[in-house]
């Protein structure tokens, strides 16, 4: 295989999210997200990293357009800072805040780049979470107003909107592990609640979006990780099936099938969710698309998960390098639910970068793991998944939540002290996959 091309209107993008990169969180009206408490609180976040300014987008985001545009990206997907545009969560909207989204997505528009939007990806507004979170029903109709709001608002110039990013996190990182905010720790019990909820939220915001803006495209972002057996002992394999069953099917059997994997129901036994009347009518609702997310595997064994995997290549975020099981990942889903449109909405790898003497970035290695893992996308479409396009994570280096800005993924640097950007080999190498719409298999040499 020499050269893979891809259909002529495969949508080749890249992704953030608000915390991550917007910076001013206390500027114009913008209210207080769980976010900006958790990492204000000392020890949260490595060496004390905030995204009080992170990359500073809110106020460099023409600069980044011009950079999207010398890449040639064709889509961009961002995401909306919820107390931006409402400080409470709720209520009193700021009209900055929106003013904010307006010019951003005029301006994408005016550089031909197309926008796709998530309204939620993790900055909760404190408010909300004081009023219990995720856990108290009565914020899910919040969630469902604002996206109201949103669409009302963005509806003629965004096409595809979705809802949220990757909710499993917020759950897991949230509530068992405290990574993330809110930081709690260890309560499988809420997080399981969580779980249900967000999917309940997300099931009542895409009825109000459809409600707000008729017309739109709706979908969610999962995270999906493949998880593969330690060998082709039928022990194994039945391990590995077990693990995929009963955890990863948490979001795609309720959205896609309306009901909870009977697998996981046994495993979860007496610490399943409350779940209402309804709720898996409103959960299950037809999609537009799906974005999926994903970055790595598991490799599981009957006696447990292998890590590290002998002879692997480990990205900083100690994730295992391993492209051909993002295509058995996608073919597996494809298999199992009745899909719509798949967009990857994020895939990427964060390695150490060093400025060469030349002054250029040469990121050799996430070259080699995008070039690795568009590669078997293809060969996932050729097997019949219908992806309809590619947001590579990320854009630009940007706080990456707990370890703050020690995890470099972008296409462009950002110098934290100076907030200068500089465009890496890996976003040059993907001006010219754009261009070509094409892979090319030889090894990438620096222009
Ligand atoms: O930075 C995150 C992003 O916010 C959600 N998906 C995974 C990325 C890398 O960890």
């Amino acid at each position: 295989m020499s050269n893979v091309s891809f259909p002529s209107n495969f949508v080749w993008g890249a992704a953030t999210a608000a915390y991550q990169i917007e910076g001013a969180w206390n500027e114009d009206g913008k209210g207080e997200s769980i976010w900006d408490r958790f990492s204000h609180t000392p020890g949260k976040i490595t060496n004390g990293d905030t995204g009080d300014v992170a990359c500073d987008h809110y106020h460099r985001y023409p600069e980044d357009i011009a950079l999207m545009r010398q890449i040639g990206l064709k889509g961009y997907r961002f995401s909306v800072s919820w107390p931006r545009v409402l400080p409470a969560g709720f209520g009193r909207v700021n009209l900055a805040g929106l003013g904010y989204y307006d010019r951003l997505v005029d301006s994408l528009l005016a550089a031909n780049i197309e926008p796709f939007i998530t309204l939620h990806h993790w900055d909760l507004p404190q408010a909300i979470w004081e009023r219990g979170g995720w856990i108290n029903r009565d914020n899910l109709s919040f969630f469902a107003d604002y996206a109201a709001l949103m669409a009302k608002h963005l509806g003629d110039r965004i096409k595809r909107w979705t809802t949220f990013n990757e909710p499993s996190v917020i759950a897991i990182d949230g509530y068992v592990s405290g990574e993330h905010a809110p930081g709690v720790k260890n309560d499988w019990k809420m997080a399981r609640q969580v779980i249900h909820n967000l999917m309940v939220a997300h099931g009542l915001a895409v009825q109000a979006i459809r409600a707000a803006a008729p017309g739109l495209e709706v979908g969610i972002v999962l995270s999906q990780w493949g998880v593969d057996p330690s060998s082709d002992e039928p022990s194994d394999i039945a391990a590995a099936n077990h693990i995929w069953n009963s955890r990863e099917t948490a979001f795609l059997h309720p959205i896609f099938r309306g009901y909870y994997h009977p697998e996981m129901v046994d495993a979860v036994g007496d610490q399943m969710p409350e779940v209402k009347s309804g709720d898996f009518a409103l959960i299950s609702q037809k999609l537009d698309f799906l974005g999926i997310n994903s970055y790595s595997r598991s490799v599981i064994s009957a006696q447990g998960q292998i890590a590290p995997i002998p002879g692997s290549e480990y990205t900083e975020m100690g994730w295992e390098v391993c492209a051909p099981a993002f295509r058995r990942l996608l073919n597996r889903i494809n298999q199992n639910y009745s899909l719509p449109p798949v967009y990857i909405t994020e895939n990427g790898a964060s390695f150490k970068d060093v400025v060469s003497p030349d002054g250029k970035i040469h990121d050799e290695r996430r070259i080699d793991y995008l070039r690795q893992h568009f590669t078997q996308v293809r060969l996932a479409m050729q097997d019949g998944v219908d992806v309809r396009g590619y947001f590579v994570w990320s854009l630009i280096d940007n706080f990456e939540w707990g370890h703050g800005n020690t995890k470099p993924f972008g296409l462009i640097q950002t110098d934290y002290d100076t907030l200068k950007r500089t465009m890496k080999d890996s976003g040059e190498w993907y001006q010219q996959v754009i261009a070509s719409n094409s892979v090319d298999q030889q090894q990438y040499k620096s222009v």
